[in-house]
This record gives structure tokens, sequence and C-alpha cells, in this order.
């Protein structure tokens, strides 16, 4: 099996994750990626594979797949131990609607703070977008509470550990990265993410995030504060 991925990709991170999860094999291939350029150049199977030319591109055997949901039901399919997503169908259907929310929808105010690890813009251009990513915080902030609330007492989101907690932890994990609202006020989201932080296939991709930022990314004040 190869995964074309990216250093800081958080689609990408996903697919890892769930790889290891599921103790499957694979070869990784980085796309080329600079803080300033982005993925650039664009890898040539990348781009036969993908018309978006987007990370990550899963290749197994026959089946080339693009996008981090199509690629992680394939695996579920191919590869259904242990399980990624819960067998009933109303808590399957949960489970793939949290995927959404923090694929698609906690990624807006991410995009905000992501400047934060790129280098310094003129500063009047850097305020505007830090008045942007302090509104964007908010956002989160509000996020992190909703997700505390639906999370109650118990340890995963949807029964067992599933791709909801995978997909979530990600977007959860690039707030704190990206110096966002601290997990102290949410207590029970709080103790779901330092638990998940401690399951080996996590503990890889956030160690190599760390490296990758370290070789790539401007440090940036304030992340990880409270995690
Ligand atoms: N919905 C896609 C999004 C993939 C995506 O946005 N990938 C980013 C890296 S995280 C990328 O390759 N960006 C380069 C580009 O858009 O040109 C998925 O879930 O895989």
């Amino acid at each position: 099996m190869k995964l074309y991925s990216g250093p800081l990709s958080l689609y990408s991170k996903k697919i890892e994750i769930a790889l290891a999860e599921k103790k499957l094999a694979f070869d990784r291939i980085l796309a080329p990626f600079t803080q300033t350029e982005g993925y650039a150049p664009k890898l040539p199977e990348v781009l036969a594979a993908n018309p978006k030319g987007q990370v990550p591109v899963l290749a197994d055997g026959e089946v080339t797949l693009y996008d981090s949901t199509v690629i992680l039901e394939y695996l579920e399919d191919a590869y259904p131990e242990p399980p990624l997503f819960p067998k009933d169908a109303a808590t399957r259907a949960r489970c793939r609607q949290l995927e959404l929310y923090a694929d698609e929808v906690m990624l807006v105010p991410l995009k905000a703070l992501m400047h934060r690890s790129e280098p310094w813009e003129d500063s009047v251009r850097r305020e505007k977008l830090e008045r942007l990513a302090r509104d964007a915080e908010t956002v989160l902030a509000n996020q992190f509470a909703s997700l505390d609330k639906d999370l109650g007492g118990n340890p995963y989101f949807c029964g067992e550990f599933s791709a909801a907690d995978i997909a979530l932890f990600i977007s959860v994990h690039y707030a704190q990265r990206l110096g966002g609202p601290a997990l102290g006020p949410t207590a029970r989201l709080s103790d779901w993410y330092r638990s998940l932080r401690g399951r080996p296939a996590f503990k890889s991709v956030i160690d190599e995030i760390r490296n990758a930022d370290r070789a790539l990314s401007r440090p940036v004040a304030g992340a990880f504060k409270g995690a």
C-alpha cells in the first residue's frame, strides 16, 4: 500500500492514524511542501490520481483513491478489523457526520489561524489576519464547548473508538499547534484529547507533526497553551 501524504496535511494525518490503528503497513511518499509555496511542485502520481491535485492519495493494488473520507471508508470495507466505524446505522451516520464536522466545519476557523505558522507578513496585513484569527478563536472555543457537551462523560464520541475521534482529534490538535483556544474550560474534551494523545498510532503522528513544524514552520506564540 502507498500513501501520498504531506508533512503537515491534516487530512493525510487522519489516514496515517487510521492505517496505524488498523496495523496496516504502508509506504509513505511525502509531497513537497513549504509554508510559502504550499504543495509545490505537485507529485505526478497525485496529479494523475486526483483531479484536485490534493493529498492524501492511497494506492492499494489496483485501487487508487483520493479524499480522506473516501479512503477511510475504503479501508474499513477492505480491512474491517479493528473497526473504525460503528455497526448500527444511526451511530455510524453520527460518526460520519462528526467526521464531516471536523473536516469542513472546524476547518473554517482553523484556516484563519494558519498564517501564524507562516513567514511574517508586513505588519499591517499581519494585524488584519490576527483580527480575523481572534474571531476564529471565539468560533473554535464555541465548537470545543459544543463537542465537550456532545462527548459528555464518554471516552469516545460514538461508543467505541472510531473515525470520528480521529478526525476531531486532528482538528483539535491543529487548533492547539496554531495557538487556538486552550482546552482547560472544556474538561471532558481535554481528557479525551489527552487520552488519544497516548495511543501509539497518535503518538507517532504527533511527533512527526512536531518535527515537520520544526523544519518548516514559524514557531507559534501560545501553541499548546494548556493543552
Ligand atoms: N477533502 C479532501 C481535502 C484534501 C486537502 O485539502 N488536501 C490539502 C492538504 S491538507 C492539499 O493537498 N492541498 C493542496 C491543494 O489544494 O492544492 C480530503 O479530505 O482529503
